[in-house]
């Protein structure tokens, strides 16, 4: 789909509409960007239908220029935009710590244009001679720009996870090929991905090959062969194919799942049973018999293990754990009874709480839980005392409307720098449950921030820590607090940590899942959805916890209506 391109593209306008100084434009750029980037529509078929003035966001002056780009794949005032200043400007802003303000006047005064120069600059200590830079604000900077380049070229899971999976899809529905999967770190679920391979089991090298390469969205072949093809997605993604024969494709997808890590563990423990363990099989060294190869299981068995999920293949102590026959029960996505972070349209969402409910229900969750946003986060259009209990009602009416299937009101409230909560405690006693979230005041000190959040959770009311780090993948670490204060306040006060879907959030990630099953903290895999296309992230958040080695009984939500219920009020 070409939406990922428009978005993009409007993203780019906001970005040097910024650079401009622009006060408002650049917003609603970025909200129709947004719109266009989650929709699960295809923009060009929205725009054959007439139907572009219906994604939220979109009116005449921006439809103008999503018609010129669909008809002309690029856009005049995009082009002149981008010649008033210099290219690389707009890449400075990629840099955690800098914004529009900043790039101007590294521009100005040090006629800085790019990320090159501005390393170059912080590490010869010559931005604080800028006003308002100290040799913190250089360090900062500095580390901004490592984390940049850690995280350049690679994906969000949740962006690439849905393409990986439509060409899977396509792949199997070409018939023959029943042997197909995405492997790599996309079929671990890491938060991140560098590139998809798609790999084929197949007798028919050629046809793999060519069903492949005739992939519509496919705009360049890259390369083709009976083994190995590559193409660049009209979306601007590369995609990797390889077909190995059906009686290796166990080995194969071993291998190519990883991580590099396991495989070699495997390796060795391959090596001291007189074996060798490659993308062909597992192989006896002396004689070259084939001891296994059909699929992972027998390939597991064979070295003494049971086979165990994709996500926790990271030499994290799985292979012991199977060995001793002591992998953990992990959740998975039918454990899950309901999600709890959600927006409506009555605050920064798209669907209305009827909309999201009906596709809850039709998911086969038992609730949804309502969590809009409260007063003071204004960009949000957060709901004041009168809008809170307008839901509280409309969620009511759809209860008794769907029943059983039920309708829960939460809240997402604001903590503000203190720790204090936007809304009273008799609002907030209402409420069947209560996620309380930061979203401003960032830069803490550690202690600061860390007496904040435990504030936060010793209210009575709070159910849920929402995306508890404050991370953006791509574009900002978290804030600083004590991981051991925060989780022992979890503990202490039965707080559950968020994992939230959300694919730049993915908060908790992987490492902070495994360290709260270690510490015993429950969690909640919710999804921030402000749509009902975002209620399909869930599986990203149950594949943190999953990576976290963490088992269903610690998630909240894969408890039933009536055992939630009774968790949240004991
Ligand atoms: P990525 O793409 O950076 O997110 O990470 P992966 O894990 O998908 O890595 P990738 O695409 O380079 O390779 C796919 C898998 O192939 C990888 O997980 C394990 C396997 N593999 C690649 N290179 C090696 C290697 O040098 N040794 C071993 N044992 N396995 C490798
Ligand atoms: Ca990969
Ligand atoms: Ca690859």
């Amino acid at each position: 789909m070409l939406n990922q391109k428009v978005a993009m593209m409007l993203n780019e306008i906001a970005d040097l509409l910024e650079l401009k100084e622009e006060r408002f434009k650049p917003q609603a750029y970025r909200r129709a960007a947004h719109s266009i980037e989650t929709m699960d529509k295809d923009i060009q078929y929205e725009y054959e239908h007439g139907r572009l003035r219906e994604i939220p966001g979109v009116g005449e002056a921006i439809e103008g220029k999503i018609v010129e780009i669909l008809k002309t794949g690029s856009l005049r005032y995009l082009e002149d935009l981008k010649a008033e200043l210099p290219a690389g400007l707009v890449q400075l802003m990629d840099v955690p710590e800098i914004g529009p303000k900043t790039v101007m006047r590294l521009y100005k005064e040090l006629k800085i244009t790019n990320v090159q120069d501005l390393k170059q600059a912080a590490e010869q200590h010559r931005l604080h001679h800028m006003k308002g830079f100290g040799e913190k604000t250089e360090e900062n900077i500095l580390k901004g720009i490592r984390y940049l380049e850690e995280s350049r070229g690679r994906m969000l899971l949740g962006y690439a996870h849905p393409i990986a999976a439509g060409m899977v899809n396509y792949l199997k529905g070409k018939g023959g090929f029943e042997l197909v999967d995405y492997a790599g770190s996309l079929r671990r679920m890491r938060e991140t991905i560098g590139d998809i391979d798609i790999l084929v089991g197949s007798d028919e090298p050629e046809r793999a090959s060519d069903s492949f390469v005739s992939y519509p969205e496919v705009e360049t072949i890259l390369a083709k062969g009976p083994t190995r093809s590559a193409v660049r997605l009209r979306s601007g993604t590369q995609v990797d194919l390889r077909v190995v024969s059906r009686s290796s494709y166990g080995a194969a997808l071993l291998y190519f799942t990883g991580s590099k890590e396991h495989n070699i563990a495997l390796r060795t423990i391959a090596l001291d049973r007189g074996m060798k363990l490659n993308e062909y099989g597992l192989i006896k060294k002396d004689t070259g018999e084939v001891v296994a190869a059909a699929t992972e299981e027998d390939i597991y068995r064979a070295l003494g293990m049971t086979i165990m999920p994709p996500e926790i293949r990271e030499n994290h102590g799985e292979i012991q754990a199977s060995q001793l026959g002591q992998l953990p029960k992990l959740v998975s996505l039918s454990d899950i009874k309901g999600d709890l972070h959600v927006h409506t349209y009555a605050t920064d969402g798209a669907s209305t709480m009827e909309e999201l409910a009906r596709v809850a229900m039709a998911k086969g969750y038992e609730y949804l839980g309502i969590s809009d946003h409260s007063s003071s986060l204004r960009v949000a259009n957060g709901l004041d005392a009168d809008g809170l209990r307008k839901n509280i009602a409309e969620a009511k009416r759809l209860s008794e409307q769907l029943a059983p299937f039920r309708v829960l009101i939460g809240t997402e409230v604001e903590i503000d720098e203190k720790g204090g909560l936007d809304y009273p405690n008799e609002l907030l006693a209402e409420l069947d449950y209560v996620i309380a979230a930061v979203h401003s005041r960032f830069k803490m000190e550690e202690a600061e921030m860390t007496e904040r959040l435990v504030t936060a959770m010793s209210n009575e009311h709070v159910t849920i820590l929402a995306h508890p780090t404050g991370r953006i993948l791509g574009r900002r670490e978290g804030y600083l607090f004590s991981n051991e204060k925060v989780f022992q306040a979890a503990k202490d006060h039965k707080i559950c940590m968020e994992v939230n879907a959300y694919p730049d959030r993915m908060d908790l990630g992987d490492r902070m899942c495994r360290f709260a099953k270690e510490a015993g903290v429950m969690l909640s895999t919710n999804t921030d959805s402000h749509s009902i296309d975002h209620l399909n992230n869930m599986r990203y958040a149950v594949a943190m916890a999953r990576r976290g080695w963490v088992g269903p009984e610690q998630v909240l939500n894969t408890k039933g209506l009536r055992a939630f219920l009774e968790w949240t009020s004991s």
